[in-house]
């Protein structure tokens, strides 16, 4: 298996923590977001993921974008550790407390779009902070509130699920761009459950070969 990332990208991160919880081997090929602006544009990246994006997944003959979907299809297909519950009304809850956070934030903080705001529409460095934070806040507002219903020891009871996954990468983010995060203490507290464990700490941007 192999998977093409960024240390730094929340979805590559939520890849590489299926991956880790799963025990699954994969080899992992950075593509640099950032330098020669961006690696994701390259002809010969974009012939495996036309969208410019990361990550792609590659499992033998099978190629695959879109982070939720490659989580889906491990779970699917590699039964150890299940990411979602096995009650459809608790799957279903457990992928809306993903999408909250992998379908309402992350796209609206995607380097792309922070890089149009400063770039095309010329807002400043402090403009982009507003709208990140903004942005973040309204997005944990509304997590704190479903936690406070759904919550054990993770977001949705007492094994980690794809809504973990999801929520890991985003208060990553949160931290980097020091948004304030004392209104959300169930939120915390699963997010520091979660740093115990070992695949969590495999997994995180920092502790991967193209971490800078
Ligand atoms: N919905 C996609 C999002 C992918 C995505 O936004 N990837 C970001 C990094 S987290 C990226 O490649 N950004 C490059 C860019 O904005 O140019 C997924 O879950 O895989």
């Amino acid at each position: 298996m192999k998977l093409y990332g960024y240390w730094r990208s929340s979805a590559s991160f939520r890849v590489r923590l299926a991956l880790y919880l799963k025990k699954l081997p994969f080899d992992y090929q950075p593509v640099h977001l950032v330098k020669d602006g961006g690696e994701q544009h390259t002809p010969e990246y974009k012939k495996l993921n036309p969208a410019s994006l990361v990550p792609t997944f590659v499992d033998d003959d099978v190629t695959l974008n879109q982070s939720l979907a490659i989580i889906e299809y491990l779970d699917e297909r590699y039964a150890q550790r299940p990411l979602l519950p096995s009650d459809p009304v608790d799957r279903a809850k457990a992928r809306a407390l993903a999408y909250d956070l992998a379908c309402e934030l992350q796209p609206i903080t995607n380097l792309r779009v922070l890089q149009y705001l400063t770039g095309t529409l010329n807002c400043s460095d402090e403009q982009r902070n507003d709208w990140i934070h903004h942005w973040v806040h309204t997005a944990f507002t509304a997590f704190e509130q479903r936690l406070t219903e759904t919550a054990g020891e993770y977001c949705y009871g007492d094994s980690v699920t794809l809504a973990d996954i999801c929520l890991l990468p985003q208060v990553y983010n949160a931290q980097r761009f020091k948004v304030p995060l004392d209104d959300y203490p169930t939120l915390t507290a699963v997010n520091d459950r979660l740093q115990q464990l070992q695949a969590v700490q495999q997994a995180r941007p920092e502790n991967q070969p193209d971490a800078q």
